[in-house]
Parts: C-alpha cells; sequence; structure tokens
C-alpha cells in the first residue's frame, strides 16, 4: 500500500493557539515508521505553507475566513494530488476546518472515479455550526455543515461542487457536545449520530456495525479524526477537551472494525495541540491508533 503524508501546520481555524505543531509531535511520535513496519510505502511530502494566525476577533461570525479558505485550498490540492497518484493520503491537522480541504478533494475523487463515498466522523464535536449558530466563531466547528453546503461561499466552493457531499455519506461518532442551535441543525440535516450515550448503552461494536454498515468494494472510506474524540485521560493534548470520551480500548476497537473493512482510503487525523500535551503522550496515542487503522491487531486476523 502506498501513503502519503501531508503536514498542515495551522491553527487558524481553533480557539486556542497550538495545533500548528501537531504535524511535527505526529512526526517525532514516529508515524511514518509505524506505517512502515507494516509494508506501506510511505513518502513523506513534508508541510504545506499557508498563512500565519493573525489572531483576531471574528468578522460576521467567522474568525480568519480567508486565512482558512487559503489553507483549505492549499490542502485540497494537495490531498486531490495523492488521490490521482493512486496513494492514501494522511493528512497531519492542524485544525479541524482543514477537513473541507481534505474531504471536498476525496469527494470530487470520487466523482471522477465513480466511487460511493463514506466520511466516519470520529469527534467529540458534531462540527456543525454556522455563522448564525457558532458561539466562538471558529471554523474548526463548521467544517461538516460547510460540506454540505451550508457556509460563505469561498469554503463551500472549494471542491467545485456545491454541496461537496451529501449528509446521508456521513457517519459521526463519539460526540458530547453540541451547541444549542447546532442540535436543530443536525436533527434537520438527518445526520446520522453515534453520540456517547448511544455508545455507553448499546457499546462501540454495534455502533461501529451500524456506522460502516453500507460500505461495499466500490466504496472510498474517509475518516476524519479529531483527536479529542478520545476521552482527556487518554488524551489531554487537545484545545477543546470534553470529558466522557472513548476509552482507549473502545477507540482501539473502532480502529479496528475500520481497518476489518479493507475500505479506508484517506484520513485526517486532527487538533492535536503539542502546547497542551504532557511529553508527546497524545501524539503517540494518536499514533498508535492509526496503527491499528492500518491493519495491527493483536493475533493473526483470519
Ligand atoms: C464548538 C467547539 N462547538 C464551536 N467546536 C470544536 O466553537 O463551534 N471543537 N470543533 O473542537
Ligand atoms: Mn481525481
Ligand atoms: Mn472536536
Ligand atoms: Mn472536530
Amino acid at each position: 500500500r502506498l501513503v502519503s503524508l501531508i503536514g498542515a501546520p495551522t491553527d487558524v481555524g481553533a480557539g486556542a493557539r497550538g495545533s500548528s505543531m501537531g504535524p511535527e509531535a505526529l512526526r517525532v511520535a514516529g508515524i511514518d515508521t509505524v506505517l512502515r513496519a507494516h509494508d506501506i510505502d510511505v513518502i513523506d511530502r513534508g508541510n504545506l505553507a499557508g498563512p500565519a494566525n493573525p489572531w483576531q476577533a471574528p468578522v460576521d461570525g467567522y474568525r480568519h475566513l480567508s486565512e482558512v479558505a487559503q489553507w483549505n485550498r492549499l490542502v485540497h490540492d494537495a490531498v486531490h494530488a495523492e488521490l490521482v497518484l493512486q496513494r492514501l493520503p494522511i493528512l497531519l491537522g492542524g485544525d479541524h476546518s482543514l477537513g473541507i480541504g481534505t474531504i471536498s478533494a476525496v469527494a470530487r475523487h470520487c466523482r471522477e472515479t465513480g466511487r460511493k463515498l463514506r466520511v466516519l466522523w470520529l469527534d467529540a464535536h458534531a462540527d456543525f455550526n454556522t455563522n448564525g449558530h457558532t458561539p466562538s466563531g471558529n471554523l474548526h466547528g463548521m467544517p461538516v455543515s460547510c460540506l454540505c453546503g451550508y457556509g460563505p461561499q469561498e469554503l463551500i466552493e472549494i471542491g467545485g461542487k456545491v454541496p461537496a457531499i451529501s449528509p446521508r455519506w456521513i457517519r459521526e461518532i463519539g460526540i458530547r457536545s453540541v451547541d444549542p442551535g447546532e442540535k436543530r441543525l443536525v436533527q434537520e440535516a438527518g445526520l446520522e449520530i453515534y453520540d456517547m450515550r448511544y455508545i455507553d448503552e448499546m457499546g462501540m461494536r454495534h455502533a461501529m456495525e451500524l456506522a460502516l454498515a453500507t460500505i461495499d468494494a466500490n466504496t472510498h472510506l474517509h475518516v476524519s479524526f479529531d483527536v479529542d474524540f478520545l476521552d482527556c485521560e487518554v488524551a489531554p493534548g487537545v484545545g477543546t477537551t470534553v470529558r466522557g470520551g472513548p476509552t482507549y480500548r473502545e477507540a482501539q476497537l473502532c480502529m479496528e472494525m475500520i481497518a476489518d473493512t479493507g475500505a479506508l482510503a484517506s484520513l485526517d487525523v486532527m487538533e492535536l495541540n503539542p502546547a497542551l500535551d504532557v511529553r508527546n503522550r497524545t501524539a503517540e496515542v494518536a499514533v498508535d491508533l492509526v496503527e491499528s487503522l492500518f491493519g495491527k491487531s493483536t493475533l493473526m486476523r483470519k
């Protein structure tokens, strides 16, 4: 298998500074070495170079809209180029607003190649705000709504088609923080959400069985992994921790079940914030989970 690492060192979409150091922390934790140990051909493309963080207040409910758009155009082009080369892109974030760039590229490539797209959004947050609902103006709270066509023109049109994706292609897992107006939006859009209550009651296994149920041989599976998906005891190095997330083992099971589909074709690792981490522990956990996504298992798999 062929994998390309793309660093996007920015925090322009976030409310805390520091996710701009995420790509290097994932490299320090050995993401390339770990993948190579699984017989994967890994190329590290280095980092994209976008605008600096001007650290300004929101305008019309959006903070740093033009910087977020510039970063996402760079990400879109870089991710699409890897897909054309038939390589599996791993976007090393960077804040989660960059999911607009990766997923718009993946959706475009699926249109061009006639593949079916499924997006697994692993997150504590639904990331479905609009400028009228956001409590913060931070665009990392809006990538899913932008991809579904609700958002500013310069973000929703990045993939060349509006909307870039249908809400029916998305499965959100691990959700436990949704803002008041955002709750109504996800309901209206009909997003399929396996929140923490569902996982508590039914178990990660059942949630993932349903979330993966419509994947077939022609499916491109994109995983957008916001590291704050994990319980903050396991993963303190993120800007917006929310208590009560999946345990280490629940997260491993989630990744192992995704690996078993054999459909994983692109990946984001987002929101890692080394400035808030403890001796790079969160980066190491993230790399460990990525290893499971690429087929690490305790015993021989049947
Ligand atoms: C909150 C926090 N829902 C907001 N969002 C995210 O500001 O929109 N934190 N994505 O990671
Ligand atoms: Mn293409
Ligand atoms: Mn989040
Ligand atoms: Mn997120």
